[in-house]
């Protein structure tokens, strides 16, 4: 999936929003005997039996992403409750949202979030303070080396502090890396040409890390990314992380995002990847995991969308089930790294609530129902206790 394929949906998403709270309408309305859009043929799926969260409660964390609560159901609202243990802000905590503007703070929305989980017994994970998307300009705007770092300080140290003890931790520093490479680039950090490193070089990510330990010392500090469990930028991630350990830089943690697609999974790297950073000291969080379904693209906005309204291609039970074997054979290598892996977040909630709609990507299907993939997880634990 390209970088820009991967920016192009939400946005098109968000400006439709409108139609799509219109389609989700008309799908609620719909008879609750088979769920809007699912196959006749899909697998019947047990909806009362143990939920993900009890089944992996000895194992990790089960999250979820979502700028709760404003615009979410009391249905969704209760789905969050019954299945997940932690939330990320999907949206609302990035810079650009909560600080359009250097004067400017939009804290409505997150303090509404961090309010929504401590009642309801949710932890929240942060996501995410360094990045080149969603970030306005003005942090660079005629700015230079000393100036940028003060910005940067001044954004990690009122955001992270307003939260300290409420925010488990926090994605620090969000897709630094390139994509793709090659043997060359392997051998280095092979950093992304964002307006971050074009100001303060390497050290913006040393920086960014240290003014969050000073604003929350207790706070889990992550390194996140997509793509970097295998191949090349597998290679640079550990370049990187091993300079900045080496550095005595406060980072505690890597996130590999999981945004994937059925049928084209690294399972050998992701095993190894895992291992690769728990060999560093680090732990591992699977930080925004969704599967296509098969055949479905990597994340473009197209499949699935016809003319001006949606017209969206309900999955085959065949392409549940290769979906729900995909999320089994993922979760069984978590199981196998779980004293390394603390949380396992999904990036939505259910597959009318994902940066992917129209690609079937979630385990709760578009009408709130429990999906093949959902009971073939709960089964991998439970599996895994028989053996
Ligand atoms: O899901 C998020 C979507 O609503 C936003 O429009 C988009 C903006 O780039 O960001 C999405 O979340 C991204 C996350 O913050 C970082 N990793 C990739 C995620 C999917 O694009």
């Amino acid at each position: 999936m390209t970088l820009q394929h991967k920016r192009q949906l939400p946005f098109l998403l968000t400006s439709m929003g409108a139609t799509l709270l219109a389609v989700a309408t008309a799908m609620a309305a719909e008879p609750a005997s088979r769920p809007a859009g699912a196959p006749n043929s899909a697998p019947a799926v047990d909806q009362h039996g143990l939920t993900i969260k009890d089944a992996y409660k000895n194992h990790f964390l089960i999250g979820m992403a979502g700028d709760l609560s404003g615009r979410y159901s009391d249905e969704e609202l209760g789905l969050v409750k019954e299945h997940f243990d932690i939330v990320t802000p999907e949206n609302c905590m990035k810079p650009a949202p909560i600080h359009p503007s250097q004067d400017a703070w939009r804290f409505e929305r997150p303090d509404a979030l961090v309010e929504w989980c401590a009642d309801n017994n949710l932890a929240i994970f942060g996501h995410t303070l360094v990045w080149h998307a969603q970030t306005n300009d003005w942090f660079f705007r005629d700015g230079d080396k000393a100036a940028v770092t003060q910005r940067m300080k001044d954004h990690i140290g009122t955001l992270v502090g307003r939260y300290k003890g409420k925010i488990q931790g926090w994605d620090v520093v969000n897709e630094a890396i390139n994509d793709g490479g090659n043997a060359e680039t392997a051998q280095t950090e092979n950093l992304r040409n964002s307006p971050w490193l074009r100001a303060m070089g390497p050290e913006f990510l040393t920086l960014a890390f240290k003014f969050a330990h000073e604003a929350d010392p207790d706070a889990k500090l992550y390194y996140n990314d997509y793509g970097i469990e295998a191949g090349p930028k597998h290679a640079s991630s550990m370049v990187l992380l091993k300079r900045l350990l080496k550095d005595g830089v406060p980072i505690h943690g890597v996130g590999i995002q999981g945004h994937w697609s059925t049928g084209r999974i690294p399972y050998v790297a992701l095993d190894k990847a895992i291992s690769d950073y728990a060999s560093l000291g680090l732990e591992v969080s699977i930080t925004e995991l969704d599967v296509t379904i098969r055949g479905a693209s990597g994340g473009q906005f197209g499949r699935g969308f016809r003319g001006r309204g949606f017209n969206v291609t309900p999955p085959s039970s065949e392409d549940l089930k290769a979906q729900a074997d995909a999320y089994a054979r993922l979760f069984s290598i978590f199981i196998k790294h779980k004293d390394v892996i603390p949380r396992v977040t999904f990036w939505g909630l259910s597959d009318r609530r994902t940066w992917r709609f129209g690609q079937h990507p979630l385990i709760l299907d578009s009408n709130n129902q429990r999906k093949p993939a959902y009971a073939a997880i709960v089964d991998a634990v439970q599996q895994r206790r028989m053996d």
